[in-house]
């Protein structure tokens, strides 16, 4: 998250929603929200109802980022509007930059004003947010976004990303699922799974969490899981931006054991696409399916996956042991290394 972090002054979180109250009222849009482009979320203006705007950002990203990918296959850098018409809800996005500027809109208003007004208030977004990155890279220093975007205490976030990565079936959305049956609804977002037919993640699992308030920031986990098939390897990468702590997950059973050992360098090789170090990244080794008889001993599947200090934890996702234990330990390293930024 602090990787590419940049300060915004009190005076210039106001200016931005001023700029998206405007574009509201002009496009007569339901719902404005400014995304960057790893996903967090940086103001929004208009009727959120029951809206989860932290899955939409992240969503959005997640979006842009897959397109992103088509352009280039195609030949074009990216393409700078996106948009989504639904039967009543539509959605229209544009890249601003780092930034991301999500409209959401009903037939109050149409897909030609929403581009028309959006354009026109584009310039004036990269303009605000050249000068909030050159302020920012004067005062030397680098804190996330949403930590200093609101003057109003209660509302000031920290948004932390966690990855859990591990070979195919190992797991990953059973974790995720467990957390999601087991956590009290105003503490969590919706789980998102985008799956095949056949149940495997295809892109990846999502789902918001609240901790509750850290050194008076409300803090919010983002989990999500990657696909473990071979030829996911474009998603994989995608999800590793911007993240916070990755949590390998590891399947115990034996004839898993190479699928586990490619799985961590494909990790390693990914983290180091962004120019991450797993020897500094916050990190837990899970060894689930504990439960198998054709598990191997923990000692020596630990023996070959260890790569650091890590925290180590048995678990039998499938019922829920060592799930919250993985969470916590993880969860620790990260606010850890919050404090130290
Ligand atoms: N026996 C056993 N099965 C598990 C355990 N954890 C997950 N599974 C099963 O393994 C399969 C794959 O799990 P899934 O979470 O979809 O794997 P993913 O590909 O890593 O997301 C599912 O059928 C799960 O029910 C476990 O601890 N023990
Ligand atoms: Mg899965």
């Amino acid at each position: 998250m602090t990787h590419s972090s940049i300060v915004m002054r009190e005076t210039r979180y106001h200016q931005i929603k001023a700029v998206l109250a405007r574009l509201r009222l002009d496009s007569s849009a339901r719902l404005v929200v400014l995304v960057d482009k790893d996903g967090q979320q940086i103001a929004v203006h208009g009727e959120l109802g029951d809206l989860d705007t932290t899955s939409l950002a992240s969503l959005a990203a997640g979006n842009v980022a897959a397109t992103g990918g088509m352009a280039k296959l195609i030949g074009e850098k990216e393409f700078p509007t996106l948009s989504h018409e639904g039967e009543k809800e539509s959605i229209h996005i544009s890249v601003i930059g780092r930034v991301l500027l999500v409209v959401v809109f009903d037939d109050r208003s149409s897909l030609g004003l929403v581009k028309l007004r959006s354009k026109q208030i584009s310039h004036e977004l990269a303009t605000t947010f050249a000068e909030i990155e050159r302020e920012s890279a004067a005062a030397g220093v680098s804190l996330p976004f949403s930590e200093i975007t609101d003057e109003n205490y209660a509302s000031r976030e920290i948004n932390c990303k966690i990855v859990y990565y591990g070979p195919g079936l190992c797991g990953k959305t059973t974790n995720l699922q467990f957390i999601y049956d087991s956590t009290a609804a105003q503490a969590k977002g919706k789980l998102i799974s985008l799956a095949t037919e056949t149940d495997r993640t295809l892109f990846f699992d999502f789902m918001p969490l609240e901790l509750g308030t850290v050194r008076g920031f409300k803090t919010r986990f983002h989990l999500y899981t990657v696909p473990g098939q071979v030829f996911y390897e474009a998603s994989r990468k995608l999800i590793l931006k911007g993240v916070d702590g990755v949590v390998f997950v590891a399947d115990s059973q034996e004839e898993r054991m190479d699928a586990n050992i490619e799985s961590l360098y494909n990790l390693e090789e990914n983290l180091r696409v962004y120019s991450y170090d797993l020897m500094k990244l916050p990190y837990v080794l899970q060894l689930n399916k504990r439960d198998l008889p054709t598990a191997i001993p923990s000692t020596d599947l630990a023996a070959e996956l260890l790569r650091k200090d890590e925290p180590v934890v048995e678990a039998v996702a499938a019922t829920g042991v060592g799930v919250f234990d993985t969470l916590k330990a993880i969860a620790k390293q990260v606010l850890t290394e919050l404090r130290k930024s």
